[in-house]
């Protein structure tokens, strides 16, 4: 299971301002915390609204966290120049994240993707949107797989991303991504890694944790292969190893289940 980090993202607040202020040891803190608590890449996004200052933004944030650590670098922005950006500054294994199956989004990301020797995260949605069934979801991912091979990515530097939706908003949906991801695991053989963004589920609700984590144990029995999150949630990351041993996908667990 991989688990990036959400919390390297200009949407919370101190983070948001540790950018303003290029405050290079607030953000070398939280990539440190969030390493020691169990990440195994990190999300980085810049945050919303920065306009024609994102890739700047984006290198200072991505040459700021390199310096502390060699995990991969997920770089999470719509922008293009500020994607482009992104990339050129890390030397760090690097996904991207993201694209959707918008034809003009593809014909921009791959190949970026491509000449950085990126992994790539491909969104289940398109310019109507994200579809409300997992068949149409399955059906772009088939989409954005097949396209990229187009442009020589192979289907294992994909992670698919059926869409999290808050389920304050949209409750029928949570059943819905969790067949989808399912319905992913037929598209090749090996079955296509899977990503998805936890807290998306949990937006506007009180009880988040709970939420996050009951969630995460559904999608992991469900195939997930990586989960963009807060590794700081103590009791997720105690649900997560949870899962992981009754899913038999870690080995030397005799201590944890004896009693
Ligand atoms: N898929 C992919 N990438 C993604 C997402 C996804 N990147 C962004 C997001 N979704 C995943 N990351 C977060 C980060 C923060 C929150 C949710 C998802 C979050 N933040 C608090 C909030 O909005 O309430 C911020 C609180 C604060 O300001 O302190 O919930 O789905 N590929």
């Amino acid at each position: 299971m991989m688990i990036i980090s959400e919390r390297i993202n200009g949407l919370f607040r101190s983070v948001g301002k540790a950018i303003d202020n290029k405050d290079a040891v607030r953000i070398q803190e939280l990539v440190r915390r969030q390493e020691e608590h169990g990440a195994t890449a990190l999300d980085i996004n810049i945050g919303p609204g920065r306009g024609s200052e994102g890739p700047e933004a984006m290198k200072w944030l991505v040459s700021t966290v390199q310096e502390v650590t060699e995990l991969p670098l997920c770089i999470d922005t719509p922008d293009i120049k500020t994607m482009s950006a992104g990339l050129e500054t890390c030397n760090n294994p690097v996904i991207v994240n993201s694209t959707t199956a918008e034809v003009g989004r593809m014909a921009a990301l791959f190949p970026l993707a491509k000449e950085h020797d990126a992994d790539i995260i491909c969104l289940t949605m398109d310019e109507r949107g994200i579809p409300n069934d997992a068949e149409s979801r399955a059906e772009m991912a088939m989409l954005m797989m097949t396209t990229a091979m187009d442009y020589n990515i192979m289907p294992d530097r994909i992670l698919l991303d059926p869409l999290v939706l808050p389920v304050a908003a949209a409750q029928d949906q949570g059943w819905k991504v969790i067949e989808a991801l399912r319905m992913f695991r037929m598209l090749n053989d090996p079955a296509p890694r899977t990503v998805v963004g936890l807290s998306n589920v949990s937006n506007g609700c009180r009880e988040r944790s709970l939420i996050n984590r009951t969630y995460l144990a559904m999608l992991m029995g469900a195939g997930l292969s990586a989960a963009i999150m807060d590794p700081e949630d103590e009791e997720t990351m105690r649900t997560l190893k949870t899962a992981q041993v009754l899913l038999d996908q870690k080995l030397y667990c005799e201590d944890y289940l004896r009693d």
